[in-house]
């Protein structure tokens, strides 16, 4: 289709995305930080998903509804969540979660809106893009038209705060390749 006017991404108020904002040589960096890092299988709402975690820092029990303090965050991931942390123009020691998370070929996440002692939460992807969906939270806001697509890419950031935090929900479609993302969390105060 050729459109007369460029139409603009839709993202919903409080959702930032940002592409290239690491560089290939970062990305291979962090992805030998994330190979030697044992994972586990992610446990929610009772059923074992595909994809795989590791969690550093404060970290939320989806079963028990508790929040608790593994180990600490490694070193390594620093010059990330500063990166992040300029960004977002935050003081880096509001990082109170990193998780690294592994989505096999076909693994997905589902609709949900992000675990409620966290606020603002912001995601770097690495080794492949994927479909990215936001939709409102409350089911009568919810229609055809209101889920919004998004083609996250590689190496790429984004940060969801406010409304689409707190007002929106958003899932992973069947990822096609092997993904990892890093994603960082803050507290409510
Ligand atoms: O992998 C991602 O970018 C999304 C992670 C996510 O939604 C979550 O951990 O709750």
């Amino acid at each position: 289709m050729n459109l007369l006017f460029p139409t603009e991404t839709f993202y919903p108020p409080g959702f930032l995305y940002k592409e290239d904002f690491i560089t290939g040589e970062e990305e291979e960096r962090l992805l030998q930080l994330v190979a030697k890092t044992e994972r586990h299988p992610m446990i929610f709402h009772g059923y074992e998903a595909k994809r795989k975690v590791a969690s550093y820092g404060y970290d939320w029990n989806f079963e028990k509804k508790i929040l608790t303090k593994g180990e600490p965050i490694p070193q390594q991931y620093l010059f990330l969540i500063e990166r992040v942390t300029n960004q977002l123009q935050l003081s880096r020691e509001f990082i109170v979660q990193l998780l690294v998370t592994e989505y096999p070929v076909g693994s997905v996440i589902n609709w949900h809106r992000d675990a409620p002692p966290f606020d603002l939460i912001a995601g770097i992807s690495l080794l492949s893009d994927c479909t990215f969906k936001l939709r409102p939270y409350d089911k009568a806001r919810q229609n055809r038209n209101s889920t919004v697509s998004l083609n996250v890419k590689r190496r790429s950031f984004y940060a969801m705060e406010g409304a689409a935090r707190n007002e929106w929900e958003h899932s992973i479609a069947p990822v096609k390749e092997p993904r990892y993302s890093i994603t960082l969390r803050t507290l409510k105060q």
